[in-house]
């Protein structure tokens, strides 16, 4: 089975290396690593390709059009050619070691998506986010599992693979803005029958260098994302199990 990993990044220059460095620790056979940069303009492509030189398995590429994570994120998936595609941040707060049990879970030949989960068993945090960080973040995986009904315990984390066949059948439907790609794959996913979405724990690291790119847009581009996966529901739903 051949591995795709996909690193968005947008002014990661400060941890772009130490992330790579920790994933290439893992040894993971057949990986490769896609970086996708949005011009950040703190240099990180440059540094990236720099490091990309000395390994074989690692790409950088440079996203053109609307900048954003998820559009980002669907840019790489369709660059690589893994039969897993994987998503992790940038910034070391996935940690490495955790996308080995990620990837395990694909060992059950029926599993569609594995999403890192800090909200069950065995999941969690390196550090008590403030309260704010830790309020925001509740209410969007609320706002999530009352809008679109999902059962993810976690469906802010960020951090998932899919099978790339799964990735396929949904992508046509998907409208990549903004930050939330995982959940909105999740949700495609949701409606097609049969499905099967596993939660793997991860442990979530505090950001150790850079900026967080949360904004007041992207928190618009999540509600407006949230609403309009609610009004679609049924004639994707209809689209998705006719495919
Ligand atoms: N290509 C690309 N990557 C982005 C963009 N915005 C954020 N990212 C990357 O997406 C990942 C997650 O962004 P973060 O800012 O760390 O978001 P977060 O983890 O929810 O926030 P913090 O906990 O504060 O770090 C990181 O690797 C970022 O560099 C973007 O517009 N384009
Ligand atoms: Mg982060």
């Amino acid at each position: 089975m051949k591995y795709a990993l996909i690193l968005p990044t947008y002014n990661e220059a400060e941890s772009i290396v130490k992330t790579l460095d920790n994933l290439l620790k893992e040894n993971i056979p057949s990986l490769e690593i896609f970086v996708v940069d949005d011009h950040s303009p703190d240099g990180t492509f440059a540094i990236a390709e720099e490091y990309a030189k000395k390994h074989e398995n690692i790409r950088v590429l440079l996203h053109e059009g609307e900048r954003g994570l998820s559009p980002s994120v669907v840019y790489g998936f369709n660059k690589a050619d893994g039969d897993i595609l994987i998503c992790m941040d940038a910034d070391g707060q996935h940690r490495s070691c955790d996308l080995v049990k990620v990837l395990a879970e694909f060992e059950d030949p029926s599993l569609d998506m594995a999403i890192g989960s800090r909200h069950v068993e065995g999941g969690g945090f390196t550090e008590k986010w403030n309260f704010f960080r830790s309020l925001f973040s509740r209410t969007a995986s609320l706002a999530a599992q009352i809008i679109l009904r999902t059962q993810v315990r976690d469906p802010m984390s960020g951090f998932f693979a899919v099978r790339r066949d799964r990735f396929r059948k949904v992508e046509k439907y998907l409208d990549p803005h903004g930050f939330k790609i995982m959940l909105e794959i999740c949700f495609l996913l949701s409606l097609c029958e049969p499905h099967k979405i596993r939660e793997t724990p991860i442990v979530f690291a505090m950001r150790e260098a850079g900026k967080s790119k949360l904004s007041a847009k992207i928190i618009k581009q999540y509600l407006a994302m949230l609403f309009k996966c609610f009004l679609r529901r049924g004639k994707l739903r209809k689209a998705l199990q006719d495919h």
